[in-house]
């Protein structure tokens, strides 16, 4: 029996998985290990490989104490394998095989839909360290320097956490899969990311920041459904996945919230009231709020995209077998099965976006979406109030979710922020109100410069409430000389 409160460390690999008594799985992985490590650092963070950052290691899985804080070179970060304790009795709660008890094994017939699942959730994991490798030159603070290598080494565990599924439950086929995750890259014609958002560029920080609260919320939203799969390794590997996920949001939210606040407070002391008056507002060294709303409706859109079709085979199948379920599957009060019933979905309704009543299991990607687009007005909301305590008459809001689709229903349609279909010249004429344009990337770019001093922030985002692990915002979070 393995004590799964007890990380092991007997093996190069931190896990509470028994690795050091799974032989052919410790092999395999063993094997993995140097080229997930070259992968690291010809495509992970550029130019920080030898400084010292104050990151927090998963050194164990209960509820609290998880983590543990210090001092540590990226390439020597101990990625481990870690799943969340096993519930004892616990049933398959979604589908066809509702009440059974959960599988340790994938069922035979289950092996090629798991297969695709543990790929696709495997591969933005390194996409978004590829993403996000050049964002060190520019850091506004050691602060949001460590902030962002934190978040870069977790997504390089959650790729760990999926190749160690690939490994031991799909033999040959998942040692394959795992090596093509080390031969994909982010933006590359020939041998791209699977899913959009994570080809697009991160070009800068307010990018990354709103890739954090956009995309990595639907990595949250991906990971509660699989966490709620009646193939228990995933969920109990899922569900802690979940626990670091919560980080990840955390830094976009304050990080967008804080360049808002940073942006309020210079336009109150310089006496401009008029949100819309760019010019004067860019003159102040701060990224004005219009050009903040165009980022948010850029990577909300993108990632909209990330939950699929509105209607989808896949996603019904998916939800039968067991493998992936809703969101807070095992709180919703319904019979868990779906077979008879329906769920609204918007669609194209004679070039008009139309709610249609579909069957419910086709339409889950589209309900997953829904819970999604509440969980982001959530923050919106949040973030509006910081214009409101400081006094400028401005408020974000989330487009239509027709708005910029590549994706689905709206793919091939043309669609306003408010919902309206437009015709190509209306669309040409006004998309640089919508969405960044080339002016307002550069404008952003000439604002990027690093701040490499413990406690100072580049002017144009406030400094954090507070730091991490307790410490004050001018500690010095990132050696990077050493
Ligand atoms: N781009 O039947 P459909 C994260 C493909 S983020 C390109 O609707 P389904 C993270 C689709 O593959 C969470 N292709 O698909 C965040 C399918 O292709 P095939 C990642 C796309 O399966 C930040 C075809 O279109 N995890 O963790 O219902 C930092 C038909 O589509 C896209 C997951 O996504 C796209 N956007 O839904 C780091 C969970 N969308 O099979 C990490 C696992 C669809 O016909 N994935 N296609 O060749 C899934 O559950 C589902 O596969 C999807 C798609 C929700 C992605
Ligand atoms: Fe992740
Ligand atoms: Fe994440």
């Amino acid at each position: 029996m393995i004590d799964i409160d007890t990380v092991s460390y007997d093996t190069k690999i931190p896990n509470n998985v028994g690795l050091s008594e799974d032989r052919r799985v410790l092999k395999a992985l063993e094997k993995w290990h140097p080229g997930y490590i070259d992968w690291w650092k010809e495509m992970g963070p550029q130019g920080f490989q030898d400084s010292l950052v104050y990151l927090r290691t998963a050194v164990n899985v209960g509820a609290d104490g998880w983590a543990k804080f210090d001092y540590v070179r990226m390439p020597e970060y101990r990625w481990g394998v870690l799943l969340a304790p096993q519930e004892e009795d616990r049933v398959v709660p979604f589908g066809e095989h509702l009440g059974e008890p959960a599988w340790q094994e994938i069922p035979g017939e289950h092996r090629a839909l798991v297969r695709r699942l543990l790929v696709i959730q495997g591969d933005t994991e390194p996409g978004s360290v590829e993403q996000q490798r050049h964002l060190g030159a520019t850091a506004p603070s050691l602060y949001d320097l460590r902030n962002l290598f934190q978040v870069n080494v977790e997504e390089g565990r959650h790729l760990w956490a999926m190749v160690y599924l690939l490994q031991k439950y799909l033999g040959r086929d998942g040692r394959e899969e795992a090596n093509d995750l080390l031969m994909r890259r982010s933006g590359d014609p020939d041998k791209p990311r699977m899913l959009g958002a994570f080809n697009e560029a991160t070009p800068d920080w307010l990018s990354f920041f709103m890739f954090t609260f956009f995309t990595d919320r639907d990595g949250k939203m991906q990971l509660e459904s699989l966490a709620q799969s009646g193939f228990d390794p995933l969920s109990r590997t899922c569900r802690f996945m979940l626990t670091e996920e919560a980080h990840h949001m955390f830094v976009g939210e304050t990080g967008v919230g804080r360049a808002i606040q940073r942006t309020c407070e210079a336009m109150k002391a310089a006496g401009i009231e008029d949100p819309n008056d760019i010019d004067s507002v860019r003159a102040l060294g701060v990224i004005d709020l219009p050009t903040m709303q165009k980022k948010a409706n850029l990577h909300y859109a993108l990632s909209l995209d990330l939950f699929g079709s509105e209607v989808s085979t896949n996603a019904a199948n998916a939800f039968n077998s067991g493998i992936k379920g809703r969101y807070h599957e095992t709180r919703i009060d319904d019979d868990h099965r779906l077979v008879d019933d329906t769920y609204p979905v918007v669609r194209l309704v004679d070039g008009v976006p139309t709610v249609v009543d579909t069957p419910a299991l086709t339409a889950l990607n589209m309900r997953l979406r829904d819970d999604y687009i509440t969980d982001c007005t959530r923050g919106i909301a949040r973030w509006n109030r910081i214009p409101a305590n400081i006094g400028i008459n401005f408020e974000m809001t989330l487009p239509r979710q027709a708005f910029y689709r590549q994706i689905g229903e709206f793919a091939n349609v043309r669609v306003s922020p408010e919902g309206t279909v437009i015709d190509d010249a209306t669309w040409a004429a006004r998309e640089g109100e919508w969405l960044p344009s080339a002016d307002d990337g550069a404008f952003i770019a000439s604002l990027m410069h690093a701040e490499t001093e413990p406690g100072r922030y580049a002017g144009w985002i406030a400094p954090p409430r507070q730091g991490i692990d307790n410490l004050p915002g001018d500690f010095e979070y990132v050696k990077i000389e050493t």
